[in-house]
């Protein structure tokens, strides 16, 4: 299934340019940015469009798995629905076609005839990426596609994308937010066990070019089933030392901020946007660990940054699960799984990682972070 992998980097790819695209041609940017003033049909129209990005990228990435590997059609989530009702009360459901002027067409119908943006997005969607530059050769895979599942995040941490402010980043430091937080997540799970087996994340805004190329990507990537672990990102060579850094959502509650900052010192702590970019924040060595005390990220946030930590020998766990459990860390009962929704719950709700998270790179620095916390919150 290695092939999986080098597809989902495509996929990847392509969702980023759209992302990139969005924010570069003109008609598109204006859709995205205006201002939600106006009557109500100009305001719905406008958090349409919104959406209408984010499903776009989610559909082309359904498509595209689906078309090469049938056997996964059905298994293929993601955080958006593909239904639609355009500014004439009609419902379109969006899909990607088999031409771009088909899909163009389609795409026209819920940008209300706007036909200039709407071929604009797709030719986006029907063009091949650049080819990705990854080290996967010789990789094999133990999986087989009709044992897989999907979760998708077309785009995470939309509040920076649509806000869009620029910074540029240095090696080895965290920037809190701005465009980088902005993330294209896909996950793959093991429909069995709900395991995060593979995971692709791309940073559509990782570097701008000076001299006005525009917006270069990133990607990372991770496999961790069978005794298999790779990862495009390595472990930092000193192990564990010194006080853990943490990271948080600024809403953060202040319980658990206080709590943190008598474990770890106020200087450890650090806030940033976007839970796929604190998750990779950990991955890349810039956090040891972030901790989430509430139930507001969902398995499309997390099961594709949770395969890479896996594949790094850390993982992520339920904090709630985690705080009761006599252990105190991580067992498989602890870990996050990514196959059963919450019956009980309706809607996005089902899929909620409702105990709150703590995503780690090291066991025994979740041990003691566990360790402080219990009985504090
Ligand atoms: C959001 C996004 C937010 C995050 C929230 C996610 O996803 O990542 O940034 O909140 O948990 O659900 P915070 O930044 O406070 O961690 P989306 O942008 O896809 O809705
Ligand atoms: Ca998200
Ligand atoms: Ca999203």
């Amino acid at each position: 299934m290695a092939d999986l992998l080098r597809l989902l980097l495509r996929v990847g790819e392509k969702a980023a340019n759209v992302a990139r695209v969005c924010r570069q041609e003109a008609p598109l940017f204006q859709l995205l940015v205006q201002e939600k003033t106006g009557d109500d049909k100009n305001k719905k129209f406008v958090q349409d469009f919104k959406t209408l990005a984010d499903v776009v990228i989610q559909e082309m990435i359904r498509h595209d798995v689906g078309a090469q590997f049938p056997e996964m059609v059905g298994f293929i989530h993601g955080e958006e629905s593909n239904k639609f009702e355009n500014g004439l009360g009609e419902s379109v459901t969006v899909t990607v076609c088999g031409t771009e002027e088909e899909t163009a067409m389609l795409l026209a119908s819920v940008l209300d005839g706007d036909h200039t943006a709407a071929s604009l997005l797709a030719r986006a969607i029907h063009q091949d990426p650049a080819t990705i530059d990854a080290d996967t050769d010789g990789l094999k895979v133990p999986l087989s596609p009709s044992e897989l599942g999907i979760w998708i995040d077309p785009i995470d941490a939309t509040s920076q994308y649509i806000e869009g402010r620029e910074e540029v980043l240095e090696e080895g430091r965290l920037f809190p937010s701005g465009l980088h937080c902005a993330l294209v997540l896909i996950g793959v799970y093991l429909r069995s066990t709900g395991e995060p087996v593979m995971g692709v994340i791309n940073q559509p805004f990782n570097y701008k070019d000076p001299a006005g190329g525009g917006w270069r990507g990133k990607h990372f990537w991770g496999v961790s089933c069978d005794g298999v672990n790779a990862c495009s990102e390595s472990r930092p060579k000193d192990g564990p030392g010194g006080r853990l850094s943490v990271v948080l959502s600024s809403s953060e509650k202040q319980v658990v901020k206080e709590a943190l900052t008598s474990l770890c010192g106020p200087d450890k702590l650090v806030y940033a946007s976007g839970a796929g970019y604190k998750i990779l924040c950990v991955i890349q060595g810039l956090a040891d660990v972030y901790i989430l005390s509430e139930g507001s990220t969902f398995k499309w946030d997390s099961c594709a940054p949770h395969a890479l930590l896996r594949a790094l020998g850390g993982g992520v766990v339920d904090l709630a699960k985690c705080l009761q459990s006599s252990s105190g860390a991580r067992d498989r009962q602890t870990e996050l799984t990514y196959h059963q929704p919450y019956a009980e719950c309706k809607g996005a709700d089902r899929w909620a990682n409702h105990g709150g998270l703590v995503a780690y790179r090291d066991c025994s620095q979740l041990q003691s972070v566990m360790g402080g916390l219990k009985g504090k919150l």
